[in-house]
């Protein structure tokens, strides 16, 4: 290995190279071949973020709890469809989970080794009201109140969560959950509650994470608790219910919570990818990313459903007063965005805007719906900047599943998970650095956990979990993104 090749014969051989030769430099002579000043030497401040970005993880309560009988939590709609049989991979619940009902001094102390400084974490609504409406249950508060105590301790900012999906059982069955505005004025009270006993630690609280994953899996395809397949219009209608709900929700906490509380969304919302980088294909993605979530972040954004959505819906589009309108779209001080898979989107001169279908060969992870569109990340930031003027971002989510195993020597290699991370934070350092407002980051997942209908099938964690001992073990993900927050910077 010629290491000492003098810059005039790597030339020679790159010509060589060029013209056909075959004396092709081998990686290894190209990596030690002198360079230009600075070329290829580590630049410490190269995709560096500003001093006060927040690095942190994300989990969701029934994702990674457990404890499913204990402390008085009552039942919740994932409760009853992981039990149905045929519904989850290998008919797999979350009644132990990461058993962190248990271990969670455990997983912040976790937190606290990655030197992350937030943690996005879900209240389980039936551990509060097991009922869903009524009498609060003392022991699930404590839970959580012990949970936040944790992290304050180790300095961690706990970001709150109040739905993420674990409806309580009895809303299904008295009201049929979100397909009744019942179920949003519960939530709401639910949601008041949680602000005024925790506020005085959490400064932030997101209402409702991803209104259609838990919609339209649960009530379109019912591939997701509680499993239904309604009807266009009894489907808008819970759609409407739901942004009812976060609305009522926004009204609650600002009654309930310490002055100062932010309150926001955490959304999967449809971000429109340009297909490529020109005004007339970023227009048509602007639009599309309006469209595509009219009856969601739209309507929550801008007071309104749009008349593209109306006029498609027809007589099954939502009925709803001016009041409703007013609620759902209450001012917000701080918008999640979760995103995974980019949604390409080009000019159309008929509509504005079409949504270009991916190819067979698109990369994707483990999941066979998350492709890897890494510049996603930058437009989704971007959009909700420019679209609706949004100050204070928080990427709330942004991982990926990886067939993660436990190499001979113990350790877990997930070299796929960690290129499929840097190439999202390049486009999340993008962002920040033309200037939109995104203040912090957080992966999803600090482990492994139940991947709701994929069950244990799918990993998402920096940490892997065997389920059979609920051992933690650092991937090779941890040690890159305990890096990451070190230098503050991607690595
Ligand atoms: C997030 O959803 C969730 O907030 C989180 O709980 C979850 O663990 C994480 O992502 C990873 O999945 O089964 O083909 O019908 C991300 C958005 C929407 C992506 C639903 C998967 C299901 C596709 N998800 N989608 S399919």
């Amino acid at each position: 290995m010629s290491t000492n090749l003098s810059r005039r014969s790597f030339g020679k051989r790159i010509g060589a190279a060029a013209i056909g030769a075959s004396a092709i430099p081998t990686a290894a002579e190209l990596a030690f071949a002198p360079h230009a000043a600075g070329q290829g030497q580590p630049q410490p401040d190269f995709y560096k973020f500003p001093d006060n970005f927040r690095w942190g993880c994300a989990t969701a309560a029934y994702q990674v709890e457990g404890g499913a009988k204990e402390g008085g939590r009552g039942p919740s709609i994932w409760d009853s469809f992981s039990h149905t049989p045929g519904k989850t991979y290998k008919n797999e619940t979350g009644d132990v989970a990461d058993d962190d009902y248990h271990l969670y001094k455990e997983d912040i102390a976790l937190l606290k080794g990655l030197g992350a400084k937030i943690y996005r974490f879900s209240v389980s609504w039936p551990r509060i009201f097991p009922e869903g409406t009524g009498k609060p249950n003392p022991q699930g508060l404590d839970f959580y109140s012990r949970l936040v105590d944790e992290m304050v301790a180790a300095g961690i900012d706990p970001f709150c969560t109040l739905f993420h999906w674990d409806l309580p059982q009895a809303l299904q069955d008295k009201y049929g959950g979100w397909q009744s505005r019942e179920t949003s004025k519960a939530f709401a009270d639910y949601a008041g509650y949680v602000a005024e006993q925790l506020s005085d630690r959490v400064k932030h609280f997101f209402t409702i994470n991803e209104f259609s994953s838990f919609i339209d899996l649960g009530y379109r395809t019912g591939v997701f608790a509680p499993g239904l397949q309604l009807a266009p219009a009894a489907l808008n209608q819970t759609r409407h219910n739901a942004v009812l709900a976060h609305g009522l929700a926004v009204q609650a906490i600002r009654a309930k919570a310490r002055p100062g509380t932010k309150v926001g969304l955490a959304e999967n919302f449809i971000s429109g990818t340009p297909v490529f980088n020109t005004e007339e294909h970023i227009k048509a993605s602007e639009l599309g990313t309006r469209v595509l979530n009219a009856p969601y972040l739209t309507v929550i954004m801008e007071g309104k459903y749009m008349e593209q959505y109306l006029e498609h819906e027809g007589a099954n589009a939502p009925k709803f007063t001016a009041e409703d309108l007013k609620v759902i779209s209450s001012p917000i001080d701080v918008l999640g965005i979760n995103v995974y898979n980019p949604t390409y989107v080009r000019a159309d001169e008929k509509h504005g805007f079409a949504v270009v279908p991916p190819p067979s060969s698109f990369p994707r992870m483990a999941s066979p719906w998350l492709l890897i569109g890494p510049e996603g990340l930058y437009w989704a930031a971007r959009h909700v900047a420019q679209i609706w003027g949004i100050k204070d971002i928080y990427v709330t989510e942004n991982g990926c599943s990886s067939a993660d195993v436990i190499a001979p020597d113990g350790h877990v290699y997930d070299t796929d998970r960690v290129m499929f991370l840097r190439n999202y934070l390049i486009n999340l350092h993008r962002a920040v650095a033309e200037g939109f407002p995104v203040h912090g980051y957080f992966v999803w997942s600090l482990m492994d956990n139940f991947e709701w209908a994929d069950a244990y099938n799918l990993r998402f964690g920096i940490y892997y979990v065997d389920y059979k001992t609920e051992k933690r073990i650092p991937k090779l993900s941890a040690s890159f993104y305990r890096e990451v927050i070190r230098r503050n910077a991607v690595v």
